[in-house]
């Protein structure tokens, strides 16, 4: 499967998405990375580029909530990526951050 994983637009943590990038990697997938602070326009124009089968963004900074629905309004705008799935998930150090989020369902 080709994963597209990405931080989100305000969150500059890295080493969640080098954990992440691994963890995906071990697992036999295809990992594309965007890195951390990515904004939904880069991230809609990414999914549009490489044509993922999911995308996994991770968010820790405490602001996964505003930042999430702002990437997935984003990518639901764009008809080719209507249906993709996407997992956001965030930091277990925080008890407001631990929690995962999946679209759709
Ligand atoms: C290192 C660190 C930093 C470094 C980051 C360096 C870097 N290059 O990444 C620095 C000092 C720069 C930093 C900055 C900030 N940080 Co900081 N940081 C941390 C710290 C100590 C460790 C994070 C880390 O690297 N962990 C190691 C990685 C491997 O683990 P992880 O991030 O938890 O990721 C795991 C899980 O969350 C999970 N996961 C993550 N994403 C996803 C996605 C999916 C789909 C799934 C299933 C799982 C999953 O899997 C990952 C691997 O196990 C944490 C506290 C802590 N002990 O966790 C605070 C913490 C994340 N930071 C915090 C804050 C507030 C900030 C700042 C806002 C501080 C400030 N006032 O400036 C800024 C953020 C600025 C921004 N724009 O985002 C808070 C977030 C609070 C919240 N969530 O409500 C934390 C929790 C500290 C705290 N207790 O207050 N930080």
């Amino acid at each position: 499967m080709k994963i597209l994983l990405s931080g989100t637009a305000s969150d500059s943590h890295t080493w969640n998405l080098v954990y992440l990038r691994l963890f995906l990697e071990e697992q036999g997938h295809e990992v594309v990375g965007l890195g951390p602070c990515v904004p939904a326009e880069l991230l809609v124009a990414a999914c549009l580029r490489h044509a993922p089968d999911a995308v996994v963004l991770s968010s820790v900074n405490g602001h996964g909530y505003r930042d999430g629905l702002a990437a997935v309004r984003g990518l639901r705008s764009e008809p080719a990526l209507a249906g993709l799935p996407v997992v956001l998930g965030a930091s277990s150090a925080s008890p407001d951050t631990a929690r995962r989020r999946t679209w759709p369902g």
